[in-house]
């Protein structure tokens, strides 16, 4: 299948398992659905880890071609991701601005809610999963508030599922096109994932025999229900 991201996806998954931050069972997401997985970023909770993630987003970044001038981690989770897919650039050779923002506003100090390199150029957003998308349109609106050109969204794991809208009358629904699909169609940003949940699936499909194969089943029937192509 061409949306899967071969063995660096593969090699993330089995990652991020061992590392126990992609777990099965049953949660909540954000959107209030209830997912038989879940992508919990906080567990990479080393330095040894937070290292070797960077080296995933700058991989997958690297293959992608995507270009960009700064990066920019949005308040929590992105914080700790933008600096680490920052240092872990720089390592490499390419060294670029990092800025983050704080969720309150300070009313003393610096001032603002801005951190760090100013805002300029192509942004890139560093974060830690795409659901119904809106984490991201927080950060582009922010982005854009600021004279910058939001350009392009680097993230660990694409759930690839309906994003939600909230009608006139003010109810929330699914959409068929995914967060990510959103971002690149209708907001004309490069998306980067490191793996998607069509990586997820063949992960299951290879452990297939195993202790894993109830997830398996529950995971394709949230696809079934939720999932986009
Ligand atoms: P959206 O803002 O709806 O795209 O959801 C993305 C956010 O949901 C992430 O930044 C997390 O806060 C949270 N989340 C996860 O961290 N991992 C998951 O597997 C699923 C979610 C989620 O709630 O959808």
């Amino acid at each position: 299948a061409p949306a899967e991201g071969g063995v660096l996806a593969q090699d993330f998954v089995q990652f991020c398992v061992d590392a126990g931050v992609l777990r099965f069972g049953e949660f909540k997401t954000k959107a209030g659905r209830m997912s038989p997985y879940f992508f919990n970023a906080g567990l990479f909770d080393d330095g040894a880890k937070l290292g070797r993630l960077a080296q995933f987003y700058a991989q997958a970044l690297i293959a992608s071609g995507i270009e960009f001038d700064m990066i920019f981690g949005p308040a929590y989770k992105g914080i700790p991701l933008g600096a680490a897919v920052a240092i872990e650039l720089a390592r490499q050779g390419r060294n670029v601005p990092f800025a983050y923002n704080r969720k309150e506003a300070k009313d003393h100090g610096e001032g603002g809610t801005l951190v760090g390199a100013p805002l300029k150029g192509r942004v890139l957003i560093v974060d830690d999963v795409m659901s119904a998308g809106t984490a991201a349109r927080e950060s582009i609106a922010l982005i854009r508030a600021a004279g910058a050109a939001p350009h392009a969204v680097a993230i660990a794991l694409d759930r690839q599922e309906k994003a939600t809208e909230t009608g006139a009358d003010g109810v929330l629904r699914d959409v068929d096109h995914s967060a990510v699909q959103y971002v690149q169609r209708e907001l004309g940003l490069k998306v980067c994932a490191i793996a998607r949940l069509a990586d997820l699936m063949q992960y299951l499909d290879l452990k297939a025999g195993g202790d894993l194969d109830v997830h398996r089943e529950r995971v394709l029937a949230y696809r079934q229900r939720y999932g986009v192509q």
